[in-house]
């Protein structure tokens, strides 16, 4: 098969945000987008030649035509081996896997995430390195600056690749395996936890509810909780993975999983409910009673995760993005292990991962993971928090007490303006990075500002530094305000505020959120100007 050389001309908007090329999907049919960045990763990276690559998908609608491309041009550009998840799904956590276990060169993730998806919705392409997880910006910033100045991408003539029977395929110099997509991150998930005791809890008339939200965890979900660990049918809800995920977004928040929220505020509710997004990398928990706000779960689940043989040895250090609260800083204190802080997004964390500094990671966006893949991922913190629930034998609610009244209650919330003018939120980071010196002192109602700066992070194992982070407003106290603007959209910009106050363990632990932070709400607008400079005067969504 012959190879081909076609000539291209650049897109200027193919720059990487927080995970990925992100945009909507008519501006990624436009003739050579996807294989111009396709061809600007190839062209970023060295001595891949032979080598294998993964490419997977959560589904999402343009993913098989991608996967197609992606194929083709994978081997013209001399790749051996390439992977690719059966239907062109593979989960994000099980492609970092797959990529890990088989000593794949990197791979390729088709998603945009928790981003909605169909015709006129989003979609994503995002490389992944040989540790199994996001490119740092090193290869994030070569991959743009070569989308730059493209002017040739490589592909060859070839039939599709049957994508849905598993087995072997040549394609020009390369062997395309279509491989099952659960398997090996099924295997993965019972070598880290005790199935036998969560089998028993399961058995004991413990009741889950899973609400895949027709993306990717669907047939990982069905596979682990119904057939392995022998939950009822119909403990995963929405579990067959749909192009537009039936018309949502597959994003596993308060808003978005309100049925499952509301199942578990209610009368009859099961013991335990959960839900994932679009590839699979996020995790809602929500107990009988009780949501798990992300920062909280991360706490809780490093204060028992020794309870998982996984994780018997115990942990070498918890890491967690800057906005992330600080309830896991108590958690590693009391361990007396190192707490790191990071940007957010999760390839700040893999250099902690691999140099054996973090064990356990997470976001406030509803990620969290471990050093058993190079990404967050949504069912393994569901599985954690199962096992810790089968050996401990008490509810959500009552271990979540437990921990506030060990380490004191962080209470949390983050208020995001999506959809935001561009220019307007620019004007306002601007500003407010102006401003950031002269804050320190002044006082906001009965608040007093004990520092302010601008997130910079070092990173402690490559020394490379990013700056520009966030804006992080402190109070005396312990509470903070944290301002920044989303990596991850498609459309206007999105002003992410990150609220958290702190109580103290003997202080009042059962407040409603809104009430415990309502003083720190009323200081943004006077620190930030949201309404004077997007005429906004409340937040789209509070999770
Ligand atoms: C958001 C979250 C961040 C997360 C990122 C990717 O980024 O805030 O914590 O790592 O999404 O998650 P941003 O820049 O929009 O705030 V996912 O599940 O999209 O891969
Ligand atoms: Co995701």
């Amino acid at each position: 098969m012959t190879i081909r050389e076609v000539a291209t001309t650049p897109f200027p908007d193919q720059k990487p945000g927080t995970s990925g090329l992100r945009k909507k999907v008519p501006v990624f049919q436009q003739p050579g987008y996807a294989e111009n960045f396709v061809q600007s990763i190839f062209d970023s990276l060295d001595g891949f030649s032979g080598k294998a690559l993964v490419i997977g998908g959560d589904g999402r609608f343009y993913n098989r035509e991608v996967i197609q491309t992606a194929i083709r041009m994978a081997a013209a550009n001399g790749f051996g081996l390439i992977l690719v998840g059966r239907g062109g799904i593979l989960s994000t956590p099980a492609a970092s896997h797959v990529i890990r276990k088989y000593g794949a060169f990197g791979g390729i993730i088709l998603s945009a995430s928790h981003n909605p998806g169909g015709p006129t919705e989003d979609f994503g392409i995002k490389y992944n390195i040989s540790n199994g997880g996001p490119a740092p910006e090193k290869i994030t910033d070569a991959i743009f600056a070569r989308s730059t100045a493209i002017a040739r991408y490589l592909t060859l003539d070839a039939p599709d690749v049957d994508l849905d029977r598993d087995g072997e395929t040549i394609v020009g110099g390369a062997t395309v395996r279509v491989i099952d997509p659960v398997a090996d991150y099924a295997g993965l998930m019972e070598s880290l936890f005790d199935f036998d005791a969560i089998r028993a809890l399961i058995g004991s008339g413990f009741r889950i509810a899973m609400d895949s939200m027709s993306a990717v965890t669907g047939p990982y979900a069905t596979e682990i909780l119904e057939r392995r660990l022998g939950a009822p049918a119909g403990t995963v809800r929405n579990g067959v993975p749909l192009p537009d995920f039936g018309g949502h977004h597959p994003d596993p928040n308060l808003i978005h999983a309100k049925a499952l929220y509301d199942e578990m505020m209610g009368a009859d509710a099961p013991d335990f409910g959960a839900a994932s997004d679009g590839d699979g990398d996020r995790n809602l928990i929500v107990g009988k009673g009780i949501f798990v706000t992300p920062s909280d779960s991360l706490a809780m689940l490093a204060a028992n995760a020794h309870l998982a043989p996984g994780y018997a040895r115990g942990l070498a250090g918890i890491a967690r993005s800057m906005p992330t609260s600080g309830a896991a800083d108590r958690v590693a204190d009391a361990l007396g292990i190192p707490l790191f802080e990071t940007p957010t997004g999760w390839k700040f964390f893999g250099n902690l991962l691999d140099a054996g500094k973090a064990t356990i990671c997470g976001e406030e966006s509803a990620g969290t993971g471990s050093d058993h893949v190079r990404e967050k991922d949504g069912l393994w913190a569901v599985l954690l928090w199962l096992n810790i629930l089968a050996v401990r034998r008490q509810s959500v609610q009552a271990i979540a007490a437990e921990h506030w009244a060990r380490f004191g209650r962080n209470y949390y919330a983050r208020h995001d303006y999506e959809g935001v003018d561009a220019a307007a939120a620019d004007a306002l980071m601007t500003e407010l990075r102006a401003r950031l010196a002269g804050l320190p002192g002044t006082a906001i109602g009965v608040l007093r500002i004990e520092a302010a700066d601008d997130f910079a992070y070092l990173d402690p194992v490559d020394g490379s530094e990013s700056r520009h982070q966030g804006i992080r407003i402190l109070f005396e106290g312990g509470s903070r305000t944290v301002f920044r603007l989303s990596g991850t959209g498609t459309s206007g910009a999105t002003i992410r505020v990150y609220i958290e106050r702190y109580e103290p363990a003997d202080g009042d632990l059962g407040r409603q959120t809104g009430d415990a932070i309502a003083d720190l709400i009323a200081a943004v607008e006077a620190i930030a100007g949201i309404t004077r400079h997007t005429g906004r005067t409340a937040p789209d969504v509070v999770t």
